[in-house]
């Protein structure tokens, strides 16, 4: 515990703190300084550590990250989904969740977390974070401290209290400098103090949480998949997860359901592809020859150690009884063929829409040909869709199917879709019900329009921290903003960046 208490305090205050070095005393902190017992006390508890050099830098002022995160791993409070790639977003974004700030204060974007946090500020989280029930007397505080009119409104709360419990004390002018800088000494006395006044201990302190890391091996590695709990298995029963790409229609583009596709993508790190055969608009039901077009790419995955997906593409037949009889056949068929092989993966409706239910269309389809394809021997993994472009997780949530291994599939466009059904699956999840994100694109709905990055960046973060399983829509170069690929990609020999779109140079660098 010792090491963890170690690292919490100091690791944060930079990231070119050193751990390793027991520093009781720093060369740059003077024994006749007013900060030297504080430093010297929170470095012997083992909050701090200094610099490589030996020094501490305590007239170096602290950013709103590093003071914001220090606070955030006492609490012990775990990092949300990032919204930027700075280091410390996942615990800004979880003290905005909290509220010990304002988003205008401190902007998701980023942009203020690198500079200096301004005492107000620092005194508000702090109090939010650590002492929010704490009250002060706004009559004694606001008399006796001389530039109280120069302290915004919204930070009188907490500085009051703050003043009150003796944890700010302000300068020997009696000023409290609300808009000024901290600097690290400033920072460790406050924090000192706010530390004693909860009476949390060390010991309380936990290990900061690390950011997740997944196993994304291929087939021979984790064998059979399994669904444990939400989470997707290996045979082992340890968490695995997919990433990789959807193909878009099999009827316009089967050239990249080839094979020298699937070794490219799993150079890049993939190890799932998804084959979209879509039923209607010229798909499977008036061209069934396209069920070998599927074979012929799902052989070609396997053989590239890949998980594959047989999608069945309904889309403008919004109801998947439509086609329901076409579909047992089609899945009893993929089942026997793939009973044995432990890469297959099986959705059996990709996105019901229009005017049906989750109960009345969509669950009695899914129970239907789920038999089908658990009589015909395979327990292979089974991806279920639901109402509105399969994203009323809710509706299903509330009326389950029964049986092992069926997941349900949220499909998102992040031009279109944000926190709402990021909050969605997250309730899905709570109640139990396994995701797995099998399409999603960087563009709206439509497949065009954006990139949108940005939200696409909080989607991987929050599909990283949940361990789901992802297909990005689609590995093709038609002209619309969600297509991967450049004309003319030439994959025999890998793929290059300069044969990615936008789309597909941000989706490749995330598997
Ligand atoms: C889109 C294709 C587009 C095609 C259209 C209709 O990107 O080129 O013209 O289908 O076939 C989905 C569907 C997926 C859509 C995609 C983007 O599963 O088939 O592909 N999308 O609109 N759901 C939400 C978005």
């Amino acid at each position: 515990m010792k090491n963890s208490i170690k690292k919490f305090l100091c690791g944060v205050l930079s990231a070119s703190f050193i751990f390793s070095v027991p520093c009781l005393a720093f060369t740059d902190v003077e024994s006749t300084s007013w900060y030297y017992s504080t430093v010297r006390n929170m470095s012997d508890k083992g909050y701090l550590k200094g610099y490589e050099d030996g020094s501490f830098r305590p007239k170096n002022t602290i950013s709103a990250a590093e003071f914001t995160s220090i606070v955030a791993r006492i609490k012990n409070i775990s990092p949300s989904a990032a919204t930027t790639e700075h280091w410390a977003s996942g615990y800004m974004a979880s003290a905005l969740e909290n509220g010990w700030y304002d988003w205008d204060e401190l902007p998701p974007t980023g942009e203020k977390y690198n500079e200096p946090i301004t005492r107000q500020l620092a005194v508000k989280i702090l109090m939010k974070a650590l002492l929010p029930e704490e009250r002060g007397d706004y009559g004694i505080v606001s008399s006796s401290v001389n530039d109280f009119s120069s302290i915004s409104g919204r930070y009188y709360d907490t500085t009051i209290a703050a003043y009150s419990a003796g944890i700010v004390k302000g300068d020997d002018k009696g000023n409290f400098n609300p808009s000024s800088a901290l600097t690290r000494a400033e920072a460790c006395t406050l924090i000192e103090k706010a530390l004693n006044k909860t009476g949390i201990s060390p010991a309380e302190i936990q290990e900061p949480i690390q950011p997740k890391t997944y196993n994304t091996n291929g087939i021979s590695a984790n064998g059979k998949l399994k669904v444990i709990g939400t989470q997707l298995c290996n045979e082992s029963g340890e968490p695995v997860v997919l990433r990789g790409m959807s193909t878009h229609g099999l009827q316009w583009f089967p050239q990249y359901a080839s094979e020298s596709y699937s070794k490219a993508l799993a150079q890049k790190g993939s190890n799932v592809r998804r084959f979209a055969m879509y039923t209607a608009e010229n798909g499977y039901i008036s061209n069934p020859s396209l069920k070998q077009t599927l074979i012929n790419g799902v052989d070609a995955a396997l053989a590239q150690d890949m998980y594959a997906i047989i999608d069945w593409h309904i889309l403008s037949d919004n109801d998947p009884m439509t086609y329901k009889e076409e579909a047992k056949a089609f899945f009893k068929e993929m089942a026997e063929k793939y009973k044995d092989e432990p890469g297959i993966i099986f959705e059996i409706c990709n996105e019901p829409n229009g005017n049906i239910t989750w109960s009345n269309n969509v669950k009695p389809y899914a129970e239907e040909v789920i038999s089908v394809i658990r009589e015909a021997g395979s327990d292979a993994v089974i991806l279920v869709g639901s109402p509105e472009w399969s994203q009323r997780l809710d509706e299903a949530a509330k009326d389950p199917l029964k049986g092992e291994n069926i997941m349900y599939t949220c499909h998102f466009y992040a031009g279109t879709h944000t926190q709402f059904l990021r909050d969605r699956i997250s309730s899905a999840l709570n109640s139990g019900l396994p995701v797995f994100i099998s399409e999603w694109g960087t563009s709206s709905a439509d497949g065009n329009g954006g990139t949108y990055l940005e939200e696409s960046q909080r989607w991987i973060d929050f599909m990283n921290n949940n361990g789901l399983s992802w297909c990005n829509w689609s590995l093709c170069d038609k002209n619309e903003s969600s297509a991967a690929l450049n004309p003319n990609t030439d994959p025999t020999d890998g793929i290059s960046e300069n044969e990615l779109t936008e789309s597909g140079k941000f989706v490749f660098s995330k598997f």
